[in-house]
């Protein structure tokens, strides 16, 4: 997989509502980040949970990451009027955690705010077979119905049921370590099932544009304004 060059890496990203970037981070630097997300759920997440939000806020090595210039500058073409972080999440799967992560598109947790894109980049390799990421190429062009799911794990509520996309219609996200993930906030996005018996570790990090701040920003602490919209 070639990276992308900027300016197919927007066109990209507008016709597909999403774009992989191979390589973005070596395989050391994806040891680092592992270890030091077990040791942030271990320190602050709540017994047996499998997403925490707000990682920027308790470790420094994400906060470096949410802000790291390689991802910076792929966030340049798809983002014209500046780039700001506004929070970012661990989600693992394991062979404890294997349950799927069900269709929704983000836009449906921030109603009413700007719009949105996030970089997901898995910390383990990520396959079919243990829990890697799935998209709706195209998706994000269309308006989606959410409802509430009773799902036993209980960390996503709610999920989009009456999708009419084909099998064919989606990608499985089967990439390396370190390869970045960037999609839109609309776009219709899940995950496998973990049946491999082995760990997924994934950081998703979330940015919009800069602006003063809307009421629903000020839920998270750590945003900040890393590309401003005049430095375009
Ligand atoms: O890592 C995953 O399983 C997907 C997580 C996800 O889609 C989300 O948190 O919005």
């Amino acid at each position: 997989m070639k990276k992308p060059a900027p300016a197919s890496l927007s066109a990209q990203y507008d016709r597909d509502g999403f774009v992989l970037i191979p390589d973005l981070l070596s395989a050391k630097e994806c040891d680092s980040l592992k270890a030091e997300a077990r040791k942030v759920l271990d320190e602050n997440a709540k017994p047996g949970a499998s997403v925490y939000v707000h990682v920027a806020v308790v470790s420094a090595m994400f906060r470096a990451l949410a802000e790291d210039p390689r991802i910076v500058d792929i966030l340049k073409p798809v983002m014209p009027h500046g780039v700001m972080f506004l929070s970012d999440k661990i989600v693992y799967k394991s062979p404890d955690k294997t349950f799927p992560t069900p269709w929704h598109i983000d836009a449906y947790y921030w109603r009413n705010t700007r719009p949105k894109l996030s970089v997901w980049i898995p910390l383990d390799d990520a396959t079919a077979e243990n829990g890697t990421l799935t998209v709706v190429p195209g998706s994000h062009k269309r308006d989606w119905r959410m409802v509430k799911l009773d799902l036993p794990s209980g960390e996503f509520g709610m999920g989009i049921t009456d999708g009419e996309w084909q099998v064919g219609d989606v990608v499985t996200c089967s990439i390396k370590r370190g390869t970045a993930v960037v999609f839109s906030d609309r776009l219709v996005h899940g995950s496998t099932p973990n049946t491999a018996g082995k760990d997924r570790y994934a950081i998703i990090s979330t940015y919009h544009a800069p602006a003063n701040d809307e009421a629903f920003d000020l839920e998270f602490p750590a945003r900040k304004v890393i590309v401003p919209a005049s430095a375009h």
